[in-house]
């Protein structure tokens, strides 16, 4: 492709609304454009790095015997109520209405539809397991879009959905798509981790994020240090490795603590640390009041609290409603004396503490010398803190090490949630009607472009890896009003085209640093420039990443680029 005939509007500056690397230089090397808030343009360079991942995913999804196809993006809402989401999902859903007043959605994702068409066609056991994928447009009308491509209204997906008749079947689906995804994501360059995950919303057991390690991301993945486990934080489960304390246990005692607020302030009037104190949160999960006990200076992890719950809603009582429920306020809460209906759930590190402070469900007292063992009898102990570094690995293995990271996929087993709601049932061997078993699997396509320069860009642009590079190399002739010059590089623009390569000729009247500064921001991976020494067959390579660079002979370039491309 020669310059001067497409579309590459490089910036000089930096874009104010540029918020992160990614979208800073995807903006200012040419390849996106923002139309309106979260939403984009995908410019020549763009569409041509979607073309290389997309291409990427298609064969490894048709490698494990997904089958592509395509569905609407504009969804009847009736599906929708069917399976209960429209009325669940807030203001994210994109809804519209047709010229008829019928109701529709935006398609955020396609289980609904899927399922529908498993419903109509699949009637016989003989027919799964059956996987199907897309590479389309979904609709999400976030709050809050950042970050550029990380975080659209309208973004780009490749949603799998595999169906099975039996669990067994739905494990060796989810177990081929996750080491496809490994695969995909090694072959785009990726620095990931797959992580233990929270279904969330979707329900259904077993889930894995794959996370693009990036201090953007807005995940926190939490490691070991010693073996691969990794997981997001959310899920990151504590071992209950807490030595029970050998303190002989003093006699429970209150305190009044008249101007003690928070943790610390309670710690530094009892004069004992952080750790020495039990911090209790109030919460509603349902219908229920559930009093979280953790050591202070521990964290409720409410994902945990919902899940051991089996809570649809987990949130935080204000401060009246504590009071009116324990006739104390936040700082004096605690899990001594609570009312019949309130639920004490107690963190294990809890458990092994030893004459402890915690709140007295008095205004401005305090309990000491609290011993679990003995003052706690009717609490429940179970795992509800987030996980910190430096905490031992679940596995056994290594400590804990957190990172950010970017979800650029996500693979979950379903269950039958969508296709008990709408009716998607096969015979089984024996004759009977079951309900088909689904699993899906999501790659976020334009989030992952984002993930790359996230993790592929120096201080001048750019550095792609050459696999998903817009052009595999970047031709510049420095001067092409001489003669000898732009022969030279024509020569060699046709004689590389003709080897197959994808090449970008920028035959552009700029002058020579215009030329390089543009080159080192799109970040094609080689780069040969056509200069002084044209007359004498010179050019001179440069690889973008490393940036070394040198000479050669026309007459070698084919030789080079044979030994570099395989
Ligand atoms: C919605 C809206 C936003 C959503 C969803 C539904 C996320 C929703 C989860 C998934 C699960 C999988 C198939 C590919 C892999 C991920 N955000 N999810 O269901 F209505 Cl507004 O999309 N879907």
């Amino acid at each position: 492709m020669r310059q001067s005939k497409t579309l590459i509007p490089t910036l000089k500056e930096t874009p104010a609304d540029a918020d992160t690397s990614s979208h800073k230089w995807l903006l200012r090397a040419g390849y996106i454009r923002q139309n309106f808030s979260g939403v984009y343009s995908f410019l020549p360079l763009g569409k041509r790095v979607l073309d290389k991942i997309e291409a990427v995913v298609r064969e490894e999804m048709d490698k494990i015997g997904a089958n592509e196809m395509l569905m609407p993006a504009l969804q009847s809402a009736d599906l929708w109520k069917e399976t209960g989401r429209w009325d669940k999902m807030g203001e994210e859903l994109i809804r519209l209405h047709d010229r008829h007043d019928r109701e529709f959605v935006l398609g955020p994702t396609h289980e609904e539809i899927i399922t529908s068409i498993i419903r109509d066609e699949i009637k016989s056991y003989k027919k799964l397991p059956l996987t199907l994928y897309q590479i389309q447009t979904k609709f999400r009308d976030e709050r809050r879009p950042r970050f550029g491509l990380l975080r659209g209204r309208e973004f780009i997906m490749k949603d799998a959905y595999s169906f099975h008749d039996s669990e067994e079947s739905l494990d060796q689906s989810y177990q081929e798509m996750y080491q496809a995804y490994s695969r995909i994501f090694e072959r785009l360059g990726l620095n990931f981790r797959a992580v233990i995950a929270d279904a969330g919303a979707m329900g259904g057991k077993d889930t894995h994020e794959f996370m693009a390690l990036a201090e953007v991301g807005e995940d926190t993945i939490a490691f070991s240090t010693e073996s691969n486990y990794a997981a997001n934080i959310e899920m990151a489960e504590v071992l209950d490795t807490y030595q029970v304390s050998t303190e002989e246990q003093k006699p429970l005692t209150k305190v009044d603590t008249p101007n003690q607020k928070t943790m610390q302030e309670v710690a530094d009037f009892l004069n004992h640390d952080l750790d020495q104190g039990m911090k209790s949160l109030l919460f509603k999960a349902d219908d229920d009041y559930v009093l979280v006990v953790t050591r202070g200076d521990h964290e409720v992890n409410e994902i945990k609290l919902k899940n051991l719950l089996n809570a649809n809603d987990v949130a935080l009582l204000t401060e009246d409603e504590a009071f009116e429920l324990m006739q104390a306020s936040f700082g004096s809460l605690g899990p001594i004396g609570v009312p019949e209906k309130v639920k004490v759930i107690c963190d294990l590190a809890v458990r092994s503490l030893a004459n402890a402070s915690c709140g007295a469900n008095q205004e401005g007292v305090h309990y000491i010398n609290v011993n679990p063992s003995r003052d706690l009898p009717e609490a429940e102990y179970a795992d509800v803190r987030f996980i910190k570094e430096g905490d031992p690995s679940p596995d056994g293995q290594g400590i804990i090490e957190f990172a950010e990271g970017i979800e650029i996929g996500q693979v979950f087993k379903l269950g039958k949630f969508y296709a008990e709601k709408l009716g998607a049932s096969y015979l089984n061997q024996q004759g009977k009607a079951a309900t088909v078993t689904t699993g899906c699997y999501g790659i976020g396509i334009s989030r992952t472009m984002a993930a790359i320069v996230e993790q592929f860009h120096d201080e001048r642009g750019i550095t792609w890896p050459a696999h998903v590079a817009p052009y595999q190399i970047h031709l510049l002739v420095l001067n092409n009003k001489k003669a000898e010059q732009r022969e030279l590089a024509d020569q060699i623009y046709q004689q590389l085209k003709d080897a197959g390569y994808d090449v970008l000729y920028d035959d552009r009247d700029e002058r020579a640093g215009v030329k390089f500064a543009d080159s080192d921001l799109i970040g094609i991976p080689y780069r040969i420039t056509v200069g002084k020494k044209a007359n004498e067959g010179i050019v001179e390579c440069k690889v973008r990443q490393s940036n070394e660079q040198e000479e050669r002979h026309q007459s070698e370039l084919l030789t080079y680029f044979t030994d570099v491309f395989n």
